[in-house]
């Protein structure tokens, strides 16, 4: 399998993570980013396969999926050893709409701390707009706490919806939302997740990437 994913896009770190945890192979091909000209150039290959232009996009054979969601949905049902998101419908919904929440509410936050504060350091972007969005990653961070409290995962078992919102938490946390302290069932969750083999090398590649750009 290939897979067209960005180093720098939570969406295609989530998809790797979870492919590696799943020791599902592939061959992984990056679209650069950058802070000029952001994510490009995208050759012909990619857009065959991707039509909106974003990654991640993935081929298997003959098929190309596009969007992380329906990547992984492909995954789970096409390749059914090793799951990593609960068959029961009751818990299976929860996983969705988690990842769903992460993928949709955090990462529109993340996208106002990236165009507002990381590419404008000096200062210049829109403060009450940058301010909304960290008190609406505070208020999602109270409620993945609560979900978490007495639980290791989000789900009845470690998940797609667990690497999905680590992918999403991570990134804010280093644009300017940190983890309040006293979170202390998130925080737990947090470096539980983050001590994952996987997980941890990914991140390293992640922060060692962000560092050139
Ligand atoms: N809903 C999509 C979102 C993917 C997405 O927004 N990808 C961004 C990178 S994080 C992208 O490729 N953007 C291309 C562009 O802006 O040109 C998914 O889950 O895969």
């Amino acid at each position: 399998m290939i897979l067209w994913s960005g180093l720098l896009s939570p969406f295609s770190a989530k998809v790797r993570i979870y492919m590696k945890e799943r020791g599902l192979e592939f061959e992984q091909k990056d679209i650069p980013w950058n802070r000029e000209k952001l994510w490009g150039p995208k050759p012909d290959e990619f857009l065959a396969a991707s039509p909106r232009g974003e990654v991640p996009a993935l081929v298997d054979g003959d098929l190309a999926v596009f969007d992380s969601t329906m990547i992984w949905e492909y995954l789970e049902d096409a390749y059914p050893d090793n799951r990593l998101a609960p068959t029961l419908p009751n818990e299976k919904a929860q996983c969705r709409m988690w990842e769903d929440k992460a993928d949709h509410v955090m990462a529109n936050h993340i996208t106002t701390l990236i165009r507002e504060g990381f590419m404008k350091p000096d200062g210049s972007g829109d403060q009450a707009a940058l301010g909304e969005s960290v008190s609406a990653l505070n208020d999602l961070y109270t409620d993945l706490n609560t979900r978490l409290q007495g639980s290791d995962y989000l789900c009845d078992c470690y998940s797609i919806a667990d690497i999905t919102t680590f992918m999403c938490l991570t990134f804010a946390q280093t644009l300017g939302a940190p983890l309040p302290s006293e979170l202390t069932s998130l925080n737990a969750w947090h470096a539980r997740l983050a001590a994952r083999p996987v997980v941890a090398a990914e991140l390293q590649e992640i922060l060692a990437g962000a560092a050139e750009v």
